[in-house]
């Protein structure tokens, strides 16, 4: 079977992947589970180019394997990535591709989120509007890579709410479900996700590829 590797280290965006990939017809792997622990720098100024790094460092990684080594057992996968991030209009699109960086990488999300309310007190409804941002990237065995960008729409909320997804799920209240994205059952933000719509995408792209 065809293989992919996903190049991400982040556990909950693997979860959502792992789901929404499941009707593919390829065996879905994590860098780890293919046994590589490689450390990206991720300078990039946009959602596309941060992509773009992730996936082509893993894949130029997996080439650049011994022939007969562990790792030349993935020479012909297609190498996935995630860029994604909130924006929100009142910070001028912040976090934006720092996203995961805000405030620290080790900062917890319970501090992260509260913070993030706070600079948004006395702001009224109309003006907390944010969204999250996906962009895939596809490196391909031969060369080449592709990008799919999928987005949601929301807003920020006044206190976190929801226990389901991860990072800035719980502040981040979809006014067309009346509920964060934390409160969406994962199956449902799977459907409607950032993330969810740009790898829809992209698999579509990869079926024609197969
Ligand atoms: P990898 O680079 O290893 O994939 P990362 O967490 O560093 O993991 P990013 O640089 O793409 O990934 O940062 C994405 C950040 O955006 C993520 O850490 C969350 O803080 C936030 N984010 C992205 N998608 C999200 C979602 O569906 N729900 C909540 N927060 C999300």
């Amino acid at each position: 079977m065809k293989k992919i590797i996903f190049a991400t280290s982040n556990e909950g965006k693997m979860r959502e992947i792992r789901q929404i990939l499941a009707d593919l017809p390829m065996e879905v792997l994590s860098m780890k589970e293919a046994g590589m622990d490689v450390d990206i720098v991720e300078d990039g100024k946009t959602f596309e180019e941060n992509a773009r790094i992730k996936a082509e460092t893993i894949r130029d990684h997996i080439r650049a394997a011994g022939e007969g080594s562990a790792l030349s057992a993935f020479r012909e996968a297609i190498v996935l990535a995630d860029d994604s991030g909130l924006e929100i209009d009142w910070l001028n699109k912040e976090p934006g591709v720092y996203s995961a960086r805000y405030m620290g990488e080790d900062t917890s999300y319970d501090i992260k989120n509260a913070h993030l309310i706070r600079r948004l007190d006395g702001v009224p409804d109309e003006k907390r509007t944010a969204r999250f941002v996906c962009v895939i990237a596809a490196a391909l065995p031969e060369g080449g890579t592709k990008t799919c960008r999928g987005t949601i729409e929301g807003r920020i909320g006044y206190s976190p709410a929801g226990e389901n997804g991860f990072g800035y799920d719980p502040i981040f209240y979809v006014p067309e479900f009346g509920c964060t994205t934390a409160q969406l059952p994962p199956e449902r933000k799977n459907q409607v996700s950032h993330r969810g719509k740009a790898l829809q995408a992209m698999k579509e792209q990869i079926r024609s590829l197969l």
